[in-house]
């Protein structure tokens, strides 16, 4: 495949300005120097959007290193008190957001019907839509792993979905386990599969990361599966050495 490889950093709700400054600053001075076949974004909490996106504009990364969010609002804006609409990402410089990641369909409630509408509202935006989908434990040992990964890809993409799948499953997240490289290869094939046949589409545009317990140390075994449009880090990118290692090994 000649399209990069897409390396997204989850900050989740990590960064206080200090951290925010040397991190960002560090990832973008690295960004610059990766070859063209790899490209990064990095999703900082909402408090330190316009910070990183001010520090990338600086550096100059370009479309090198770009900023992501980590969530949205369906609506564009109005009475939501504590919400943050697409259209207030976009204005700060971001270009993709994750919706749909574990943590928030677990501890909010977010359902599949929810993020197909931030969906729709990051589409509307101008963003790209990261959709994060994902087996628990339970359903991988009773045989249900391909059924949940369905439904989730039925209902929270849209029609026309051109955004970007993160597959990240349960078990894997923040746990140091990961998918052997067989078996991450037969779930991207399956996922493919399954989004042709969601989209309608033979010839499927739409990148499918990895995200769970990604380290520089197995991102050269889950890069050697040639289906892989990228990676979903999260502890490993406040890092700036470990997250650039990981980028390097996708080139
Ligand atoms: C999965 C991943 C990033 P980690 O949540 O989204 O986190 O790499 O810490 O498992």
């Amino acid at each position: 495949d000649v399209s990069p490889k897409l390396v997204i950093g989850n900050w989740k709700m990590n960064g206080l300005r200090e951290q925010t400054v040397q991190l960002a600053t560090a990832v973008a001075e690295g960004a610059c120097s990766l070859p063209d076949d790899v490209k990064l974004v990095i999703c900082p909490p909402f408090t330190q959007l316009e910070r990183v996106s001010d520090i990338l504009e600086t550096v100059g990364t370009d479309s090198k290193l770009q900023l992501g969010a980590q969530d949205c609002h369906t609506a564009s804006s109005g009475a939501h008190t504590g919400e943050i609409s697409a259209d207030m990402l976009a204005d700060v410089g971001v270009k993709y957001v994750l919706l749909g990641h574990s943590e928030r369909r677990q501890n909010c409630g977010e359902t599949d019907a929810l993020i197909r509408r931030k969906v729709q509202a990051a589409e509307a935006a101008g963003l790209v839509p990261v959709v994060c989908i994902g087996e628990t434990m339970a359903e991988r040992q009773d045989g249900r792993a391909a059924t949940v990964l369905a439904s989730q890809i039925d209902g929270s993409l849209t029609d026309s979905f051109n955004g970007v799948l993160a597959y990240e499953p349960i078990w894997a997240i923040g746990s140091g386990v990961t998918p052997s490289r067989d078996e991450l290869e037969r779930t991207l094939f399956l996922l493919r599969g399954l989004l042709q046949s969601r989209l309608k589409m033979d010839d499927i545009r739409v990148p499918i990361l990895y995200g769970g317990s990604v380290t520089p140390a197995q991102a050269p075994t889950i890069f050697s599966i040639g289906v892989l449009g990228g990676v979903l880090v999260g502890s490993a990118s406040l890092d700036a050495k470990s997250f650039l290692r990981i980028a390097e090994a996708a080139s």
